[in-house]
């Protein structure tokens, strides 16, 4: 059902029907395609809020992605009908609309293009799509051919709808100057001052074709007829009926009659994709579709995405693990550096930890990205609920609540950013705010943790206000007094950390008075929220203590637990308490979810995650980002087979049971698996197909200085491995500070200690330094059984 390449970097899945939502997705810094493997597809462009050129036939609403996306019949796709012209035979590749049953089925993903392979009727069709590095179009290219003993003589009609684009004015027609179907539209607004904003919006849409077809169709309606589209009347006709669409529901279909014999083939290109007018789309025309056009295209995306590869290439005993971690973990990490999350606000904590998976990949980008999110600090200290991209960008949605933990992220991704680079000059750029203040980054991170340690109430513990890590927790504080579990021990850590930092740069005082701090809030949180085998998750508004042994739902949450270990808060004998409890509340066989049992209903003093659908998103699924945090916190105390196994359960597969049972490709970590285990286990472990997540960051941080315990410092890199018990030796490259390490990790019961060779040398501590830009290092390193 499903395989990949020998190293990994392509899946392929043979069924369309096994796994159906299962997708792919291709990326550049200005647009994204989502699409499944039966050929549904979401695309979105920047302009510079995202925008679509294909939508849906009815009015949509204007939102962030959603999880678990429901496809229907109208869905936007992208699809080819095939008729045979002999006996009017029909089917459909992908798969969809006609959902003939194939002969053979193969959605091959790589990581710059997507494309299928479908048999049916003694025809084959090959479909492909490939995107520019940073153009908006798509490229596609269609071939079909001709396996059968004898001449055929079949129609080919590709069919791109548009989908219902305006209320106010939309329209389609065949142009034979530009080659295609064009389609226009007038972006609905009310407000007069909007007129002004939307007057430059792409608001055509094309789909341009290189051989010109017999017949076309630019009219949704005429296109289905009676038929609807599993049987479009119009395919029962000779011809389609060249119609154009007159404030109706706009379409692109063309049709090519071929007569083919044995093994002939045929190939055709298009371009979809959204312009401004007539000219944009020419140029487009021009620049992209031909033959050398999309061979150059192909390469020069390739090329872009290679660039995401990351730094670490690894060899386990296992494979799936290794396809993972070399291929998408990193490609994942560099979509969400590369573009945010396509939005022009990403919330604060997004756009560090994403940006701190850039660490890895383009650590100047990482850079850059904490220079603009300090540029925004408040004039108090605290840090917005979103950063500002975009020239005439809003804080919208979501970045409309006040949350209290953004200022927490500032510390905890400048480590991971500090660790790779080394870069601590980073923090004497003078930054000069958008409130007119001037700082340096030192002294703007100061000021962040000072005001997370006044954001405190008259027990030391954390303010949540409308929402901490946990958007839909909203009504714990909202009244201005309840607090956060993990907010406070979440301030700890970020005090920690920053101490650290404090010394490094020389100044001890202030390391001391952030330690006092830190220790400070470590202490209100014992004395307020340990409830004797775990930590709470907070206390309401009404002073009701909740995540605790006496609720019946929300009883235990991850989140408390895990930052606790890394704030210093849980001592080890809390956490010999706490970590069973982990296990046996929390485990299912899809990794640990954040928190249990689910809600069933509304708590009003908790908020609208109790509303949440049981099982699904923050309400008690296994919310890989929560897991991460976890990960991270594992390995921070050296539990390294709790840590792998909640690692390796965020990778779909590889029994074909775990695959048909997430529903998902394993070439990236969706936001979340479903949880209630107990509950509905029919629909635990299905996935999200959500592929925006902070997660990834973290997964890859904890592979990197975790697993293969390969973390730099201000001056070298340490080695501290953290095989799990099963594994006795692994293979590494790591791409560190412009240099290449080549290492042989192994156990032995002949040390007690980390052991690093290099060459014959065994080096003085398990610590490489001086290490030298573009030079190659082939290591040893041995660690005790
Ligand atoms: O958004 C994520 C946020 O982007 O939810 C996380 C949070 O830490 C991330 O910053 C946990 O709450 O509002 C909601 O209820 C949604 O659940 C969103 O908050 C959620 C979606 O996954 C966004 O794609």
């Amino acid at each position: 059902m499903l395989r990949s390449t020998e190293d990994g970097d392509r899946y392929e899945l043979a069924s369309p029907t096994a796994l159906p939502k299962a997708g792919a997705f291709l990326w550049n810094q200005k647009m994204m395609i989502q699409i499944t493997c039966r050929g549904y597809a979401t695309a979105q462009f920047m302009q510079p809020e995202p925008s679509k050129y294909a939508h849906a036939p009815n009015l949509e609403a204007k939102t962030f992605m959603q999880p678990e996306q429901n496809y229907y019949a109208h869905h936007p796709g992208r699809f080819v009908y095939i008729k045979d012209e002999e006996t009017g035979q029909l089917f459909s590749a992908p798969y969809e609309p006609v959902r003939a049953p194939l002969n053979r089925f193969v959605f091959s993903v790589g990581k710059s293009d997507i494309s299928w392979t479908v048999e049916h009727l003694g025809i084959r069709v090959e479909m492909s799509l490939v995107i520019p590095t940073h153009d908006v179009v798509e490229l596609w290219s269609v071939k079909v051919t001709n396996l059968s003993s004898r001449p055929r003589r079949i129609s080919v009609y590709p069919y791109f709808p548009f989908g219902y684009m305006s209320w106010m004015n939309q329209e389609a027609e065949w142009r034979p100057d530009l080659g295609g179907v064009v389609s226009s539209s007038i972006t609905p607004y009310q407000k007069a001052a909007d007129y002004f904003k939307n007057k430059y919006l792409k608001d055509k849409s094309y789909f341009l074709c290189e051989t010109t077809p017999v017949s076309w169709e630019a009219m949704q309606q005429a296109f289905e007829g009676e038929g609807g589209l599993h049987a479009p009347s119009s395919l029962t006709q000779p011809e389609l009926s060249r119609s154009d669409a007159r404030y109706e529901t706009p379409v692109a279909v063309v049709q090519y009659r071929e007569e083919l014999k044995t093994d002939e083939q045929h190939e055709y290109r298009f371009l979809f994709g959204p312009a401004y007018d007539d000219n944009e789309i020419r140029s487009v025309r021009d620049k992209y579709l031909s033959k050398e056009g999309f061979a150059q295209t192909r390469r020069e995306y390739a090329e872009y995405i290679s660039k995401g590869k990351g730094c670490l290439q690894i060899e386990t005993p296992d494979k799936h693990v290794d396809n993972f971690v070399n291929n998408w973990l990193p490609r994942q990490c560099y979509y969400h550096g590369d573009v945010n999350r396509l939005t022009t606000d990403p919330q604060t904590r997004n756009y560090l930890q994403d940006n701190m998976g850039m660490s890895y990949i383009k650590p100047e980008v990482a850079r850059r990205a904490f220079l603009t999110a300090v540029a925004q600090q408040e004039k108090n200290g605290a840090m917005p609920d979103g950063i500002l991209l975009a020239e005439g960008a809003e804080l919208k949605y979501i970045n409309q609540i006040p949350h209290t933990d953004h200022c927490i992220w500032l510390p905890v991704t400048l480590e991971a950013y500090l660790s790779e680079t080394g870069d601590y000059d980073l923090l004497k750029e003078q930054v000069k705010g958008m409130h007119g203040d001037t700082y340096t980054v030192f002294e703007r991170f100061s000021r962040a943790m000072d005001w997370l340690l006044s954001a405190r109430d008259a027990r030391g513990l954390s303010y949540i206000a409308q929402g901490d890590w946990c958007d839909p927790l909203n009504m714990v504080g909202y009244k201005g007094k309840g607090v956060s579990g993990w907010q406070t021990v979440a301030t700890a850590f970020a005090l920690k950390l920053w101490a650290d930092v404090c010394e490094h740069e020389g100044k001890a005082d202030l390391a001391a008075h952030y330690r006092a701090g830190a220790k400070e809030v470590n202490d209100a949180a014992n004395a307020h929220l340990w409830d004797g085998d775990w930590f709470a998750r907070g206390i309401t508004d009404n002073n009701v203590i909740f995540g605790v042994k006496t609720d019946n739902e929300g009883r235990i949450w991850l989140n408390p637990q895990s930052w606790s270990i890394l704030s210093g808060a849980a001592s080890n004998d809390q956490i010999a308490r706490m970590l069973p409890q982990v296990d046996s509340q929390m485990g299912t066989p899809y990794g640990v979810v954040m928190f249990a049992p689910p809600y069933s209903g509304m708590r009003e003093d908790v908020g609208r995650v109790t509303q949440k659908y049981p099982g699904s998103a923050e309400n008690a699924s296994v919310y890989n980002h929560a897991a991460a945090f976890y990960v991270h916190s594992l390995y921070s105390i050296g539990e390294s087979d709790r840590a792998y196994d909640t690692l390796r359960k965020m990778i779909p597969g590889p029994s074909e049971e775990d695959y048909i049972q997430r529903g998902q490709l394993p070439v990236y970590i969706p936001n979340y698996y479903r949880g209630a285990y107990q509950r509905y286990p029919r629909t635990a472990g299905r996935s999200s197909q959500l592929f925006n997540t902070g997660t990834v960051s973290w997964v890859y941080r904890s592979f990197i200085e975790g697993l293969c315990g390969l973390r730099g410092d201000a001056k070298g890199l340490r080695f501290q491995p953290q095989l799990p018990a099963s594994w006795d030796a692994i293979k590494v490259t790591r791409l560190f500070r412009g240099a290449t390490l080549v290492i042989d990790i192994h156990r032995s019961a002949d040390v007690k200690e980390v052991v690093v060779k290099h060459g014959d040398r065994v080096l003085p501590e398990a610590r490489l330094t001086d290490i030298q830009p573009g030079a190659t290092y082939e290591l040893s390193v041995t660690v005790p059984k």
